[in-house]
């Protein structure tokens, strides 16, 4: 009986390696069942007891003819012979990469077709046989590309770092006796330029603050933001034009006043508010702040009829009927709304004899007057705004009642 195989080993197999099993089935039981193996060619191998051939030394030649005879230890001997060819084939040639990882920085926007870095894979023994480039098409790859000859990297377009900061591009080489591949993996890092403003978080900020607040209260904030990194991306505020009134801390966008704000002097203010990043060169925004300063009733009320700080008197004709117009009472507040709406009242002796009418001031007769009853009334008068607490002021006006006769006399003098 005999049978043949063929092996195919590298020549870089070490010594010692076994390279194959004999198998030789009997069925005898018993002595006649022990199988005995020899090799029966010259050569670097050996085999033992159970059939296994092991390399004993250097394989210089190309292909080893191996006869290999199985024997029993039965009576009469019986025998197989299996014919092995071992071929010993060179190592495949692989490429490798020259890198076990490439790192490259590209400035942002850097324009398309630049050049970023060459991977250079390398083929043992196989300068003959170039290698050939790609990129592995995927997410990343996308914005780059890789000159099939040389491996030299490029960027097809301009990169945004504020969309995409890294990637991970594998660049395959291959060529080589096996058509084997090596994957090269660049990280590509994109540095940030300066190519955004700071955005404010509004166009334009409305705020408001009490008159008469503190030097130093705060009004309100505004903030920007800018997409860049690092001191392109800080950002700081300040007012751009000279402000007496108002100042910006420059890192919060606190808008805090200077001194305190008088409503009746100026009730609203418009300021230009700038955000800068801290490029080189700068880009800045600006932005418009208006600020209403909101009305406390720090005004009295202010008598122009009857003159404040002395006595006013008028005259009014006796015997008119009830509900004569016996004088206007005027008073101003330079307050805003409730603070400065004023209403008027009268007091003293003898003032249910009039009526003065809160809103408009008019003071008119509650009862028919006469001289000889009564000729001077004196009474304080009040305005009062509606400001929480109020504010007041006061007046004295004295009303001269004129006889009959004496207003004869007074009109033939004229
Ligand atoms: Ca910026
Ligand atoms: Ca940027
Ligand atoms: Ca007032
Ligand atoms: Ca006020």
């Amino acid at each position: 009986m005999s049978s043949s195989h063929t092996l195919r080993i590298q020549g870089s197999t070490p010594i010692d390696a076994i390279i194959f099993t004999a198998k030789a089935l009997d069925p005898d039981v018993g002595a006649n069942g022990q199988i005995d193996y020899q090799l029966m060619s010259q050569g670097p191998f050996s085999i033992d007891s159970s059939g296994q051939i092991q390399i004993t030394g250097p394989l210089n030649q190309e292909s080893y003819e191996l006869r290999v005879l199985a024997l029993d230890a039965g009576f009469p001997q019986l025998s197989s012979e299996l014919e092995i060819t071992v071929l010993v084939i060179e190592q495949e040639l692989e490429p490798a990469c020259g890198a076990s990882d490439y790192r490259v920085e590209v400035r942002e926007g850097s324009p398309p077709m630049s050049k970023l870095l060459q991977v250079q894979a390398l083929l043992p023994g196989g300068k003959e046989n170039p290698l050939r480039y790609r990129l592995r098409t995927d997410a990343d790859a996308v914005g780059f590309s890789v000159e099939p000859e040389t491996g030299w990297l490029y960027v097809r377009g301009a990169l945004d770092r504020e969309s995409r900061e890294v990637y991970v591009l594998a660049v395959l080489a291959s060529g080589g006796s096996g058509s084997r591949t090596a994957t090269c993996t660049v990280r590509v890092r994109v540095t940030d330029e300066n190519d955004n403003a700071p955005r404010l978080s509004e166009e334009r900020y409305f705020m408001s603050i009490s008159e008469n607040r503190p030097p130093g209260e705060i009004v309100g904030r505004v903030s920007a933001t800018d997409r860049d990194a690092g001191q392109n991306g800080r950002v700081t505020y300040r007012l751009p034009t000279q402000e007496t009134a108002f100042s910006m801390h420059p890192h919060t966008g606190e808008l805090s006043v200077r001194r305190s704000l008088d409503r009746e002097h100026q009730a609203t203010y418009q300021l230009l508010v700038m955000a800068q990043d801290g490029g080189a060169p700068p880009r800045s925004v600006t932005g418009t702040i208006h600020v209403s300063v909101l009305d406390e009733n720090d005004n009295h009320p202010v008598f122009l009829h009857p003159s404040p700080g002395r006595e006013t008197t008028v005259q009014i004709m006796e015997g008119k009927l009830s509900g004569a117009f016996v004088s206007s009472l005027l008073a101003k507040d330079a307050d805003e709304g409730e603070n400065g709406t004023v209403t008027y009242s009268l007091s003293g002796p003898w003032a249910e004899r009039f009526t003065l009418h809160p809103h408009t001031g008019e003071l008119r007769t509650a009862t028919s007057i006469h001289h000889a009853e009564r000729s001077l009334y004196t009474m304080s008068v009040q305005a009062r705004d509606s400001g929480s607490p109020p504010r007041t002021a006061e007046a004295v006006l004295r009303i001269q009642v004129l006889g009959q006769l004496d207003f004869s006399r007074a009109v033939r003098q004229c």
